[in-house]
């Protein structure tokens, strides 16, 4: 493999742990645990895994050697940075249980274990991953476990490797059917534990006790240096208006999580917009507003951050969305009409089927951007959000008001815009200090997770802004962060969504700037990721963490 000089130097850094890591390890049992909502509901689907207690590792005395342990890992879902060291941290784990433990690897995702498709993970192999990003050590897919046709396929591939466990490494949906396969194993007997580990780059899964999933940071700094050297371009030029679309599906986290880091004059936050009932019309008035105010002193540049979900949590968009799903979910009588019907009369097709409300609605969007809506839905039936071009709606939208605007005399000034989407430059990118010492963290965790025999159980580190030998390590049921969602028309027992609480602290410190960085040029330039150097430069935390901990 041709490796650059940054990947030669990276190979070189051994990833911090927590102590209580680090030799013998203690297991200590806290309280029961409940789900978060829909306790009744969700006890009576998990019987074998509902109510497992918390756990927490300590520093122990005794390091007696174990059994050896076989692992299959399954990357699953979005690529996010620090996946590889999840994996070497699994393998070390492994190996220190028993050198003769065996790592494999299941290929292209959750669909590799259904068609048993696996490697085995040498030490050769992980080797040369450790400390960069992607996950093309083995790969990843968006296959949805969920039949027991499929986990009866995956067990027949288990008892053929001897696989004592299985880590999916994966976001919300994922780690909601590693939640199913550990159930459906515990009530078989079948003799193999399953383990998550929370990843995705929105951030969205996280609770009291998962401060943050992992690719998060790198991701966020990744965008924050782009959005900064964006920001000094505009700030340049000044000619420009630059509608930045930031990835991150439903949370705005991501979006949030970057102003706080670069203080862009505009960053909307899908949470708040939903919570205030905003309509399009009311979103395009606030954006227009200051952008014609900021031209009145000369102004006529800026940065808007959008998140990528933002439509959705327009409530009129929310109920036409919620409308489409059920009309298009895959399987249903509807959506194989809708194959079949010709192009040019699918949105005319679309808008007879729905309510009349949501038809006007679906009718006055750009027929591009409604083509969009329309498109394939996700494994998990959810709209492609990042197919969904929000950054050039609004800006149509906003130069539509402008020109209104300037004819009253409202707006003085010109309005260039350029758009960008940031999603797919973050994922793959090395993972930073904090990135690749959480990830090796959360597979080391995994692997004592797993000798001491525990599944239905996701990998937790704690105490993420204080230094890595303070991290707090253990696991959490699953079943804990459950609660009762429709899906594809049914109700389903699923990990809930963490959104932008918009009484949590980042939140309120922002709102406590806007103004300010909206009016005047207040830009932060944030720089690439530093992986050598002072620590108060490479070694931080996200912003969101930092606040959300103070
Ligand atoms: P995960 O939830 O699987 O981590 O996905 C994250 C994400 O990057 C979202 O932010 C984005 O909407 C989606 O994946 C894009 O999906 P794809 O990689 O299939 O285009």
């Amino acid at each position: 493999m041709n490796i650059s000089a940054l990947q030669k130097e990276r190979a070189k850094y051994q990833p911090k742990l927590p102590n209580s890591l680090k030799g013998a390890v203690k297991l200590v049992e806290g309280a029961k645990t409940e789900s978060v909502a829909d306790q009744v509901e969700i006890a009576k689907l998990f019987p074998n895994t509902y109510g497992l207690p918390l756990i927490t590792f300590e520093e122990g005395t005794t390091d007696t050697q174990k059994k050896p342990v076989n692992v299959g890992v399954i990357l699953s879902g979005g690529q996010a940075p620090g996946g590889h060291n999840v994996i070497s941290g699994i393998f070390d784990g492994i190996k220190k249980i028993n050198p003769k433990s065996k790592l494999y690897g299941f290929l292209g995702g959750p669909g590799g274990l259904v068609d048993h498709d696996y490697v085995e993970l040498t030490a050769e192999i992980v080797d040369e991953y450790r400390n960069t990003g992607g996950f093309d050590i083995i790969g990843s897919g968006r296959t949805k476990l969920e039949e027991t046709k499929q986990f009866d396929k995956g067990l027949e591939i288990a008892r053929d490797l001897g696989l004592n466990a299985l880590v999916v490494i994966g976001g919300d949906d994922s780690n909601t059917n590693a939640c199913v396969l550990a159930e459906y194993y515990a009530a078989k007997n079948a003799g193999v534990q399953i383990i998550g580990c929370p990843k995705t780059i929105d951030g969205d899964l996280k609770n009291e006790m998962i401060e943050a999933s992992f690719g998060f940071d790198t991701a966020t700094k990744v965008y924050s240096e782009l959005i900064g050297n964006i920001q000094r371009d505009a700030n340049s030029a000044k000619k420009y208006w630059h509608f930045i679309k930031l990835m991150g599906r439903s949370a705005s986290h991501i979006g949030l999580e970057c102003a706080l880091k670069t203080q862009p004059n505009i960053c909307l936050i899908s949470e708040e917009v939903a919570e205030k009932k905003e309509t399009l019309d009311h979103i395009v008035e606030y954006m227009a507003g200051i952008i014609a105010k900021r031209a009145e002193h000369g102004a006529t540049f800026g940065v808007a951050l959008i998140p990528e979900g933002l439509i959705e949590f327009v409530p009129e968009m929310k109920i036409l969305i919620g409308e489409l799903n059920d009309l298009l979910a895959e399987g249903t009588k509807t959506a194989e009409i809708f194959k079949n019907v010709k192009k040019n009369y699918r949105l005319e097709w679309v808008a007879e089927k729905i309510s009349h409300e949501s038809a006007g609605v679906f009718k006055s969007l750009p027929p591009g951007i409604a083509t969009q809506l329309t498109l394939d839905r996700d494994p998990h039936g959810n709209v492609q959000v990042s197919l969904i071009e929000t950054e050039k709606l609004l800006g149509e939208m906003v130069k539509a008001k402008l020109d209104e605007m300037k004819k009253s005399g409202d707006f003085v000034g010109k309005f260039g815009t350029q758009y960008h989407f940031f999603g797919y430059e973050g994922r793959c990118a090395a993972p930073s200090n904090f990135d690749a010492d959480y990830c090796y963290s959360l597979g080391y965790t995994a692997s004592v997770l797993i000798s001491e025999g525990k599944t239905g159980y996701m990998s937790s580190v704690r105490n993420l802004t204080l230094p890595a030998d303070e991290w707090i390590a253990g696991g959490v049921p699953i079943t804990m962060m459950m609660n009762m969602e429709k899906r594809h028309g049914h109700m389903k027992p699923v990990i809930q969504k963490a959104l932008v609480e918009l009484d949590g602290a980042p939140f309120k410190y922002f709102v406590s700037k806007r103004g300010e960085w909206a009016l005047n040029t207040r830009y932060l330039y944030p720089g690439p990721i530093q992986y050598f150097g002072p620590t108060e430069v490479c070694d931080q935390t996200t912003e969101t963490l930092k606040l959300e901990k103070a």
